[in-house]
């Protein structure tokens, strides 16, 4: 995609660093326990996982070995089945492959949520491979390696900034699945570099999804436009366009409220908020993140597929990757969108978000 506008004549602010269509937002993540969740808005408390890596000088020059290095910790779940679980098959130095052999690969495979279609066809191509012979584990783990690495390939996709401000994100998803803190956490990382970010809480459905976000920006320090609960969103995201365009903010971030792709007056409201936000700024959205419940396996998958088509959504936001055994679901995901998978959500603190990259991912995967 392509985000070629006439200039505007009001660009007080300098336009984006780059002039090409997209950008890469680089990562930052910074140690800052003051900045938990507003915990008070959900009734939750923040997570304390004490988790190695976000100390920001370590990691805003990360090499690809550190960042493979913060991987493995956040996918550690899912590492140990692959690496603990998959080992146990051996209980001396060669195995048989066997249908007993098969039958327990599969399962195993099939815990760390790649979606049956992969691990069926890693188990085949192993049987087609191997069957009736000893094999080495070494051999085995190399097949799948290849196979995932090979799924995730240029799976990965840095947000895209528009050529001239603002870049409008839409974000949607099924109800709770992170979107308010998915957007808290992008507009930090965008403030963080410099930019200046406008939010707009078009979640007026429930009263306490304005407050949440209003929180969130108070503690980013970022601007919000907000309505009270039950005004249209569409109301909420035209004044947002007037704001960004009116006072040249670089980024503008649009909350919605949750939805099903069967809820179809939600999608056609969806449609109707795109069309708003085109009224100010013609080709915006300039992105449409779908964010996805990496916790809540296979079925919610194949629902929000359904979903992302109907939005017409440009890339995909994994929340919630910490704390779940199921990190192989990135595969399927990767497999089935076609979409990008942008960002991952690692935990509920603003810092917990990073870019995802399909090489150190798979590399964490089997290191
Ligand atoms: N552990 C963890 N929790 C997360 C992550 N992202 C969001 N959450 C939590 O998930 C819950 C729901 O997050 P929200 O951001 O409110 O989800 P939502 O999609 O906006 O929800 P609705 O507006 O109700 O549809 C909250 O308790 C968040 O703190 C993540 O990456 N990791
Ligand atoms: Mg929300």
């Amino acid at each position: 995609m392509v985000f070629w506008r006439k200039k505007r004549a009001d660009t007080s602010e300098p336009t984006h660093p780059q002039s090409a269509s997209t950008e890469t937002v680089p990562t930052n993540r910074v140690a800052d326990d003051s900045k938990n969740g507003p915990s008070e808005a959900k009734g939750e408390s923040p997570q304390q996982d004490g988790r190695a890596g976000s100390n920001s000088a370590e990691s805003t020059d990360s090499t690809h070995a550190k960042k493979v290095g913060w991987f493995r910790g956040f996918l550690k779940k899912t590492n140990d089945v692959f690496n603990t679980d998959i080992r146990d098959l051996w209980k001396s130095e060669g195995r048989l492959v066997d249908d007993e052999f098969l039958s327990d690969l599969y399962a195993i495979l099939v815990r760390t949520d790649m979606g049956p279609s992969m691990a069926t066809s890693i188990r085949d191509s192993i049987r087609d491979q191997y069957r009736g012979r000893k094999v080495q584990q070494s051999e085995i783990l190399a097949v799948i390696r290849e196979r995932v690495a090979q799924s995730l390939k240029d799976r990965g996709g840095s947000l895209k900034l528009a050529a001239e401000k603002p870049t409008v994100i839409l974000v949607v998803g099924v109800n709770g699945s992170g979107k308010t803190t998915s957007i808290a956490k992008l507009a930090n990382r965008l403030t963080k570099s410099g930019r200046r970010v406008l939010l707009a809480a078009g979640d007026t459905f429930r009263a306490a999804a304005v407050e949440q976000l209003r929180i969130w920006s108070e503690r980013i320090g970022c601007d919000i436009v907000t309505a009270d609960s039950g005004a249209d969103p569409g109301s909420v995201a035209f004044r947002a366009m007037q704001r960004a365009v009116d006072e040249s903010f670089d980024v503008c971030i649009i909350d919605t409220a949750g939805r099903l792709q069967t809820q179809s007056h939600l999608m056609q409201q969806l449609e109707k908020i795109k069309r708003v936000l085109q009224k100010k700024v013609p080709d915006a959205p300039h992105e449409v993140l779908l964010v996805l419940d990496a916790t809540a396996g296979q079925n919610a998958i194949s629902q929000a597929k359904g979903f992302s088509e109907a939005a017409g959504c440009t890339g995909i936001v994994l929340a919630k990757l910490d704390g779940s055994a199921k990190g192989g679901v990135i595969i399927p995901i990767a497999e089935q969108f076609g979409l990008p998978v942008k960002f991952i959500g690692v935990g509920e603190k603003l810092d917990d978000l990073e870019e995802f990259s399909p090489d150190e991912f798979a590399a964490a995967l089997f290191s």
